[in-house]
């Protein structure tokens, strides 16, 4: 080992991990730049990393084509009885699944380097932030850990200081014997790939897979799933939302968090540049947000992650031109296609399409092949201070006022573009309720329906129906300090199957008025499912929206909105006697205004 550890909890865990796993080396990460590149260096020797001569300081792996995505199969949140998991949550108990988990972990790192990594979620030193440690022995994780986290030996330093952190232990599952040839990327077969969460003693064990939030532990293990359930004890709230800032030509600010299932474009919405005139916005993260009731008995924000580890297929300068620019050196491409000169490529990156590509399996590709040049769900790694419309208090360790929250989904009918909830506990059935079509970046048949509360069914470490609850709660605790609810659907489409609202940049249009809402200064009409902008009430100046258009994106439906029902009834039916009485009521409530 590197580094001597005066953390008593940290020093026999590490001692603990290498007895188990067998590591032929251990090293303490210290996230500096000169440890990057080394790190890197290995990488481009060994064949894992490639090299992107167009960009600088760029590079593309290849993940194993069994290892792309995170694995909800494989996800289980362990907790003493099944119950406290809920029905949203694959579960093992905690003695069974450590059981199977340490005859995994045994041996499991020979002929490898465990990595010892320190990071902070959130800035170093904020009352919101949390430390925590993963053990990999996966260098891909380390560079990407330091994009994503804050590695540093500053975390190391408060640790050994006696701070607490959250044990992260993580393997590829491949050892590597004497003597014997790495591949690009080792990974272990799907069945014993297990991404293991211990709420109860904040702890996470993933085994068997390189990729993504199977591996990043600070991501989606510890600061949505472990933290959901820490947030639930300590009175906090930690989301899958992406955290902006618009500023009105008055120059007053209003901070707005937003929960949106996969393939809605959060991270597009995050860096949107406004078409409405005078307005600025800017990004201060574009997936997790962590909100404690501060001292003025607001919701303060923080993003506590460092970078965008985004899905490239899509992302182009006419979809996100603030993303690209972000992507332009400095990054890690996982699973993208590579140019003949050197540069990463995906599907929807540039109108013209190059005639010869390397794809995402290694094999040659042409316009002629029938499969993806790059996988669907192919990322790119980059810092957030490399975006160009990164806010200045990005990190500023009290985080910053939540005036707005937005839930969303991807709708081609029935849901209108904009409504408002009538009340906290009315907003908090919007985000119950949320759903979205599925659509081919995702799994399930297209155009199925998926109810997806709070865009956290994939990440909420304990019972959703509890979850459901502390959202009541802390709506009560914040009273009249409590952001304004809204929910929103950029994909309505026409008869013709064409959407009806531009989205993008005129989404500005959309968030315009929520800021005039909580300013009392825009008007809104009752309808059914909740208050609505009447046309006079959106700013459309420039647009060539037709009015019938205008018309249907803004229709509610009562026989549409009768049908849903029964949907609706089958999802709360699943949270049993945990679903909160005061939703039941919400939709009681709902089935009333539809008459
Ligand atoms: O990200 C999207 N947003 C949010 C942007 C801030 N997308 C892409 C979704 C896939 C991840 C959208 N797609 C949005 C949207 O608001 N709206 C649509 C649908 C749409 C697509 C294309 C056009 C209009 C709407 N227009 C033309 O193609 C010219
Ligand atoms: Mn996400």
């Amino acid at each position: 080992m590197n580094v001597t550890v005066k953390n008593k909890k940290l020093d026999s865990w590490i001692k603990e991990a290498a007895a188990m796993c067998q590591p032929d080396a251990i090293y303490v990460c210290d996230g500096t730049r000169e440890e990057y590149d080394r790190m890197m260096s290995k990488l481009l020797a060994s064949g894992s990393a490639i090299s992107l001569t167009k960009r600088s300081n760029s590079y593309l792996f290849r993940s194993d084509p069994s290892d792309v995505a995170r694995v909800e199969d494989r996800t289980f949140i362990s907790t003493s009885s099944k119950e406290e998991a809920g029905p949203t949550n694959n579960w093992i108990a905690p003695a069974e699944l450590k059981a199977t988990m340490r005859g995994l972990y045994k041996g499991c790192m020979k002929g490898r380097t465990m990595y010892v990594i320190p990071f902070s979620m959130g800035p170093i030193g904020s009352p919101i932030s949390k430390i925590g440690v993963e053990i990999s022995d996966s260098p891909y994780v380390v560079v990407n850990m330091h994009i994503m986290t804050r590695v540093s030996s500053k975390v190391l330093a408060l640790l050994d200081a006696g701070e607490d952190f959250i044990p992260c232990l993580h393997s590829i599952g491949a050892p590597l014997p004497p003597g014997q040839k790495d591949v690009p990327w080792p990974c272990a077969p799907m069945e014993s790939k297990y991404i293991s969460h211990f709420p109860e003693e904040n702890l996470i064990w993933s085994y068997g897979s390189g990729y993504g939030g199977n591996a990043l532990l600070g991501k989606k293990c510890l600061a949505l799933r472990i933290a959901s359930a820490m947030a639930r004890r300590e009175g906090w709230l930690a989301e899958h939302m992406l955290i902006l800032r618009l500023t009105s030509p008055e120059g007053k600010q209003y901070h707005i968090a937003a929960a949106f299932p996969s393939a809605c474009g959060k991270t597009n919405l995050a860096m949107m540049q406004p078409s409405v005139k005078g307005w600025k916005c800017e990004c201060i993260g574009d997936d997790i947000a962590w909100m404690k009731v501060g001292g003025d008995g607001r919701l303060h924000a923080i993003n506590p992650e460092s970078g965008f580890f985004g899905v490239a297929p899509g992302t182009s300068y006419s979809t996100n031109p603030m993303a690209m620019d972000t992507i332009g050196k400095n990054v890690i491409f996982t699973n993208c296609a590579l140019t003949d000169d050197g540069d990463a490529w995906w599907e929807g990156m540039t109108d013209d399409v190059p005639a010869h590509l390397i794809d995402w399996k290694g094999r040659d590709w042409t316009p002629e092949s029938k499969a993806d040049a790059a996988h669907p769900n192919a990322r790119f790694t980059a810092h957030a201070s490399q975006c160009p419309v990164i806010c200045k208090d990005w990190e500023k360790p009290e985080g910053v006022p939540i005036d707005i929250f937005i839930f969303g989904g991807r709708r081609g009918s029935v849901v209108p573009l904009v409504y408002e909830a009538y009340s906290w506990e009315h907003g908090v059935f919007l985000g119950a309720t949320a759903a979205s079509e599925t659509t081919s970046a995702n799994i399930g048949a297209v155009g199925n329906l998926r109810r997806d509360p709070f865009a956290m069914k994939p990440f909420c470490g304990y019972h959703m129906g509890d979850y459901l609850h502390h959202w009541l709660a802390m709506g009560e605790r914040l009273g009249s300090r409590a952001p304004r609810i809204f929910y929103v659907n950029w994909f309505r489409k026409n008869g013709d199957g064409k959407f009806l609202w531009p989205g993008f940049s005129d989404n500005s249009r959309v968030l315009k008025w929520m800021c005039e809402r909580v300013d009392g200064k825009a008007g809104a009409r009752e309808t059914p499912i909740g208050l609505m902008p009447r046309e006079e009430d959106l700013d459309l100046a420039g647009l060539s929206l037709t009015p019938p258009d205008m018309q249907e994106l803004m229709s509610v439906n009562i026989a549409e909105w009768k049908a849903e029902i029964p949907d609706i009834e089958a999802h709360f039916a699943t949270f049993g006697e945990r679903l909160p009485e005061r939703l039941k009521h919400q939709l009681q409530d709902l089935v009333k205004r539809l008459g």
